[in-house]
């Protein structure tokens, strides 16, 4: 995204020249709901970006300008309490990063993104990762990728009050174009893969709905996770999470712990177990077992998960007969959002055209659709004309 309007924005409003950081949103592949119980994810971040125009300003206040809504926000360095609306992932960044040791300065910024917000990729993360990594060149601090990521998501914890894992900050941080990452989110070992899907694209349907419920759920959803160790422990005293529990054993908890938990702690193993079958079959080129592993993802979000919505289920079920589709599914948080899509190339025009009128026939809904292209991870310009 060009930095420019920003840059006249922010020297408009503070008359000094800025420095400018930037960090994009993401797609997954596949692995979803497993980065809070320890597990896999894969994915990857896209050319759609949050960017920050920044320079201190020698106070202990806080000066933000908000370029898409026009709207403008202060605080106290001495007073960072979470609060309501977008001055809260601000407010975030700048106390969870201190307590990573980076020493806060007062400072005027301007910021705006064509992250599609609440569509499910991770515009929040982008927000957050591409702040932290701009505070952290312009405080003249030293927090490693792994700080800034984990200094994002507790922003997300403590002050947006939604208990994410650590997937959607990672893949803001660690990004590299061209490449998925897969991550072990217990101990944080990530490997890059080339997304070698020659002949296809990946395309994202968005409902452009998104549920009240998401933050809620979502919290619901990590606790009887949690519920369910519990119960597998008795049988499994090792088991930590549910990153450490087999299909087989999971099978054995059928009819023996409430059908709620059981479902959502089933689906969390199964996923696991999808992943690492669905990057076997992408670093071989198997499309058709990746799309099949893809397709179940979803089965699971959907029936047994159950973080999917009428209007997510409606794009999946018209991808089902269509043989130019590979695979699809929900894709983050759920409730709303974005499918994801496996397509073959010579068909994405026809199948967005398709979609987009199934959408307003089926749900009498507007449908839009991006062909994902996978970009660079967070990062400080090196000159605020880029
Ligand atoms: C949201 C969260 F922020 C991620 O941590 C992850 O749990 C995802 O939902 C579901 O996979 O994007």
């Amino acid at each position: 995204m060009q930095a420019k309007a920003i840059v006249e924005k922010f020297e408009a409003l503070f008359s000094k020249e800025p420095m400018i950081s930037r960090a994009p949103g993401r797609v997954n592949i596949i692995g979803e709901h497993t980065d809070y119980n320890d597990g896999f994810v894969l994915p990857a971040s896209i050319d759609k970006e949050m960017v920050f125009a920044l320079a201190l300003n020698g106070t202990n206040t806080v000066n933000a300008y908000a370029l898409d809504l026009e709207e403008e926000g202060s605080f106290e360095l001495s007073n960072i309490v979470p609060t309501e609306g977008w001055i809260n992932y601000i407010k975030g960044v700048v106390a969870e990063t201190a307590k990573k040791g980076l020493e806060p300065k007062g400072f005027d910024v301007v910021f705006a993104g064509d992250v599609p917000l609440g569509a499910g990729m991770s515009s929040s993360a982008a927000l957050e990762c591409a702040l932290a990594t701009g505070l952290n060149k312009l405080f003249d601090g030293n927090l490693s990728k792994i700080d800034i990521v984990l200094a994002s998501q507790m922003s997300e914890h403590n002050f947006a009050g939604v208990k994410c894992g650590i997937m959607d900050q990672f893949a803001s941080t660690f990004g590299q174009t061209n490449k998925v990452i897969k991550l072990d989110c217990r101990t944080k070992e990530y490997e890059y893969h080339n997304l070698d899907i020659t002949g296809h694209k990946l395309v994202l349907c968005n409902t452009n709905v998104t549920h009240s419920l998401a933050s809620s759920e979502y919290n619901t959803r990590r606790e009887q996770c949690e519920a369910g160790v519990e119960i597998i422990k008795q049988t499994y005293p090792n088991i930590i999470n549910l990153r450490d529990v087999s299909v087989e054993q999971m099978h054995e908890f059928e009819g023996k712990m409430d059908e709620t938990i059981y479902n959502r702690c089933s689906y969390v193993v199964e996923e696991n177990d999808r992943l690492t079958k669905a990057c076997e079959y992408m670093d071989k080129g198997d499309l058709v077992n990746l799309g099949k592993m893809i397709y179940g993802s979803h089965e699971g979000l959907s029936k047994k998960y159950a973080v999917s919505c009428p209007e997510l289920d409606f794009l999946v079920e018209q991808t089902l007969e269509d043989d130019n589709v590979l695979g699809a599914r929900m894709m983050g948080g759920g409730f709303g959002g974005c499918t994801i899509n496996l397509v073959k190339e010579e068909a994405v025009d026809a199948f967005i055209e398709r979609m987009t009128k199934a959408y307003k026939e089926g749900m009498n809904k507007e449908m839009s659709a991006y062909a994902v292209v996978i970009g660079e991870g967070a990062r400080v310009e090196e000159s605020v004309e880029a």
